[in-house]
């Protein structure tokens, strides 16, 4: 009720400040000069994010803000992904604004047509919403996801924002503020870098707080981490003195073993009851499937499963499949292969996941997300995890 009541308030104080900014810039001739059809275009999609931003983030609080580095991150993972990139440092400032930098191809530089007027690729991506469609390419991405807003959207969202892209030898910079232009596009210099920095601060008159949790951070980017073996994730904390360094507080999250750690980690301060966690990895009908699990001696169940590093909460088909493979091959290992148990006896699928502790994450292009929190995978994907599943525990092989 509180949350409604402030988000409303929120919502009738945005819809008056930008129709106040909407006239200054009218008046103004806005920040850059001339408005053309195209900035006004843009400028209307990103004035409906500043409107609904809830529509486009899920909330304006604390979920809200982390959300907004889970974008930039996102990006930066599918060009990992993509096979471009293997580095995404995140670095939490003084002012709670975020710097997110990654060592990919960096976003598009060149001119390109907007409503028949050029405007450089990586300005369209900054302030255009659903830009990122218009760069489909056909793997993976994360952010066709379940948010999958668009870095856009945290531009539109950001009191202020910093772009900066080393590509082809060249730096590229551009500025905005609340996601409008305050710079136009320009090289700025030569290097031998590659790839994107982008360095906002949240619009506080957009978010209930912009403190930035270290903890919440460092959870979901160490997730990312194991679920993409060998991409190198840090994040440092200016905020924060290690006592130890007196510098930053800092983090380092790569996993060459993938979600095989993930399980170990999550399995720490439990007596597994074997050591290595029980790990298998395919790529089958254009879906890449990764599974590691291990029993602990405890009678809980922690199963968790992605879709394209996307949590999906309410399971779906990549854990169906899982499940079936994991319930049948230990009822046929009982009664056929170890005759352990009789005729009659079986297993419930509960019963097999007493204690057991694993990860399911899949890979796809296009996946179908449903459900109220779109947190169920609905692709026709179970019948190929089943048959991989069978086959990787099968004990007769
Ligand atoms: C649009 C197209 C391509 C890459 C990106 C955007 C991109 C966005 C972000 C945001 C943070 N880091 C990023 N890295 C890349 C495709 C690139 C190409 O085809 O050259």
């Amino acid at each position: 009720m509180k949350e409604a009541a402030i988000r409303s308030q929120e919502f009738v104080e945005e819809k008056q400040s930008s129709a106040k900014e909407t006239k200054q810039k009218k008046a103004n001739g806005g920040s850059n000069g001339e408005y053309t059809a195209d900035s006004i275009k843009a400028l209307e999609g990103l004035e409906a994010v500043r409107l609904r931003p809830a529509m486009y983030i899920g909330s304006t609080g604390e979920m809200g803000l982390h959300h907004l580095v889970y974008e930039v991150v996102d990006n930066s993972v599918d060009e990992a992904l993509a096979g471009h990139a293997d580095r995404i440092d995140v670095t939490i400032h003084i002012d709670n604004s975020i710097t997110v930098v990654d060592n990919g191809r960096g976003i598009p530089v060149d001119d390109m047509e907007y409503h028949g007027e050029k405007l450089p690729a990586a300005q369209v991506v900054l302030t255009v919403l659903h830009a990122g469609g218009k760069f489909d390419s056909s793997t993976y991405k994360v952010s066709g996801g379940l948010h999958g807003v668009g870095v856009s959207v945290v531009n539109g969202l950001s009191h202020q924002l910093d772009l900066e892209i080393w590509r082809d030898g060249f730096v590229w910079e551009q500025a905005y503020t609340k996601g409008v232009p305050s710079t136009t596009f320009k090289k700025t210099g030569t290097t031998k870098k590659r790839g994107t920095k982008v360095h906002f601060l949240p619009d506080k008159d957009i978010f209930t707080t912009i403190e930035y949790n270290y903890d919440t951070l460092a959870q979901r980017l160490r997730e990312l981490a194991f679920l993409n073996k060998g991409l190198t994730i840090t994040l440092t904390d200016e905020r924060a003195t290690d006592a130890k360094t007196g510098e930053a507080k800092h983090a380092e999250f790569k996993y060459t073993g993938g979600i095989a750690e993930f399980v170990k980690h999550l399995n720490r301060g439990k007596q597994a009851l074997h050591d290595r966690p029980i790990y298998m990895e395919a790529e089958r009908d254009g879906v890449e499937m990764e599974i590691a699990l291990q029993y602990n001696d405890g009678y809980s169940e922690s199963v968790f499963s992605f879709a394209n590093n996307i949590n999906t909460v309410d399971g779906g088909a990549h854990l169906s499949g899982f499940r079936t493979a994991l319930t049948r091959t230990i009822n046929y290992a009982g009664s056929k292969q170890l005759g352990l148990l009789k005729e009659s006896e079986s297993l419930s699928g509960d019963d097999v996941r007493e204690g057991l502790v694993a990860v399911v994450s899949v890979k796809l292009s296009q996946p179908q997300f449903e459900g109220q929190t779109k947190g169920k995978l609905n692709s026709d994907i179970a019948g190929t995890v089943q048959a991989f599943v069978n086959e990787r525990l099968d004990l007769s092989r």
